[in-house]
């Protein structure tokens, strides 16, 4: 892919003297102070990570390159004849910050179809473990087992210079990406449709065969395209994104690294929220014999999930402190394609009834609605309701920002991570020692 490479390499060249300059002169400057309370409780608000993919602001949402998600929906090129946009395309501009044109989109709709094909025997790991495997394990195990297709653990081997390792990154991280439709899909058809599988269809871009081989009519194809792109990037802090940063600052590969990040996302309190949400709303449609519930009878069931010490999945966030324009761009399209839809109409009921009783509760910081809250009801509309399935899709999602990073990682030679650790007893002495100054 001779062009988004020579595009991502100059991109490359003019930013190394950003970073050469910012470490050479200015490596001492503060960007802040870590408090015990950040220490201790998940390094929340530490600024230590850099990205220029995307940036999360506490009040506004994500923007990826600059972009807010309607500006890069509508920026970016569309499938012809279809609502959203292409799922490559947003990949070529996650690496170099430039929107594609139509052509150059479909350029890398055409490299993604090339390196698509999964090898078998990937297919056999998945076939190898118990059926009821959840299938996050085995989307994370059929990333894993792809290692030793590795181009960067091999290019190292041979012996390469520090300023070409983005390249075989690039080259792993493609394949990677354009064959994760293909497994995510299998996955689904061997486990919930009777093992029974789809091709791929050459004409097809990433959206469109995902829900091909899904076996999912129209407008499934842009579900996905939204959905992919919407889950991709939400800066580098967050549990999946920072995992893959991290294993891959070791020079772990490609493969490695993202499947680590999939086990990171597969936690109840990151992206398998989505399905927690859907198991959620279920039980209590279950309990009133399939109905919707009444106010109070929702109100009853949000305050006993707190009560009994559990969390309201699809709520609050590390660092949004107001609605996910992600959870936004899903009910939008929930509004237009299936407004009439219960299930959209309980979520939607929880989305007006759930906020003020955290805000009650008074213990979380963000009692508004995260992307999670809203995704699974749009996959159970369109017949995808094996819900311990949802995060897979986050998964292949995820894969287009935190790949477009380790590439930029590796590109700027960001070193491998280590923070440094301290003991309690050295939290309680800066404590006394604080105590004190305050007294004096
Ligand atoms: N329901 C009940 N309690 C909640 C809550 C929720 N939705 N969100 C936060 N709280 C509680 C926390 O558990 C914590 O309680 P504690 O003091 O007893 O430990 C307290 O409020 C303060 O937490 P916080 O600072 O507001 O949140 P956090 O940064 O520690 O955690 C998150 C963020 C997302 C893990 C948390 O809001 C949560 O558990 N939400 C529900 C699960 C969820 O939707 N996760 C998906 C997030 C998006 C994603 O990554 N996919």
């Amino acid at each position: 892919m001779a062009k988004l490479k020579d595009t991502l390499l100059k991109k490359i060249e003019e930013h190394r003297p950003r970073t050469t300059a910012l470490l050479k002169d200015h490596a001492d400057v503060k960007l802040g102070e870590v408090t015990i309370g950040q220490a201790i409780g998940g390094a929340r608000g530490v600024r230590c990570l850099v990205t220029d993919i995307s940036y999360l602001d506490p009040m506004e949402g994500i923007r990826f390159r600059g972009k807010t998600i309607p500006e890069t929906f509508a920026a970016l090129p569309a499938v012809p004849g279809q609502e959203y946009p292409y799922v490559e395309g947003f990949w070529y501009f996650l690496l170099t910050g430039q929107i594609p044109t139509a052509a150059e989109a479909n350029e890398i709709a055409e490299d993604f179809k090339r390196r698509a094909e999964v090898p078998q025997y990937v297919f056999d790991v998945l076939r190898a473990m118990p059926r009821d495997t959840h299938p996050m394990t085995m989307f994370s195990a059929a990333i894993l087992s792809m290692q030793r297709e590795s181009r960067f653990i091999h290019e190292y081997h041979k012996g390469m210079g520090k300023m070409d390792y983005w390249d075989p990154m690039y080259e792993d991280a493609t394949t990677l990406l354009a064959r994760l439709p293909r497994i995510a899909a299998y996955i689904y058809r061997m486990k919930y449709r009777g093992d029974t599988h789809i091709s791929a269809d050459p004409n097809l871009d990433m959206g469109g065969n995902f829900a091909r081989m899904m076996g999912i009519d129209k407008p499934y194809d842009d579900v996905a395209r939204m959905y992919f792109i919407l889950h991709s990037d939400h800066e580098s802090g967050n549990v999946s994104a920072h995992t893959v940063h991290l294993v891959a600052s070791a020079l772990s590969d490609a493969f490695y690294a993202l499947s680590a990040g999939m086990n990171g996302l597969a936690g109840p309190l990151h992206g398998l929220a989505n399905e927690e949400v859907l198991r959620w709303t279920q039980n209590l449609m279950e309990k009133l014999g399939g109905k919707l519930p009444t106010e109070k009878q929702l109100k009853d069931a949000l305050w006993e999930t707190l009560n009994s010490g559990q969390v309201i999945p699809g709520y609050g966030h590390a660092v949004l402190r107001k609605t996910d324009p992600r959870y936004m761009a899903q009910r939008e399209f929930c509004l237009k394609h299936l407004p009439d839809f219960p299930l959209f109409k309980l979520v939607s009921m929880i989305y007006e009834a759930a906020p003020p009783i955290l805000q009650e509760q008074g213990k979380a910081k963000n009692p508004w609605p995260n992307v999670d809250a809203q995704s699974g009801v749009i996959q159970w509309y369109y017949g995808v309701t094996e819900y311990e399935f949802y995060t897979v899709l986050f998964g292949v999602g995820r894969a287009i920002g935190t790949l477009a990073n380790i590439i930029w990682d590796r590109a700027l030679g960001y070193p491998i991570e280590r923070p440094k650790s301290v003991t309690t007893a050295m939290l309680e002495e800066a404590a006394n020692k604080a105590m004190a100054g305050s007294a004096k």
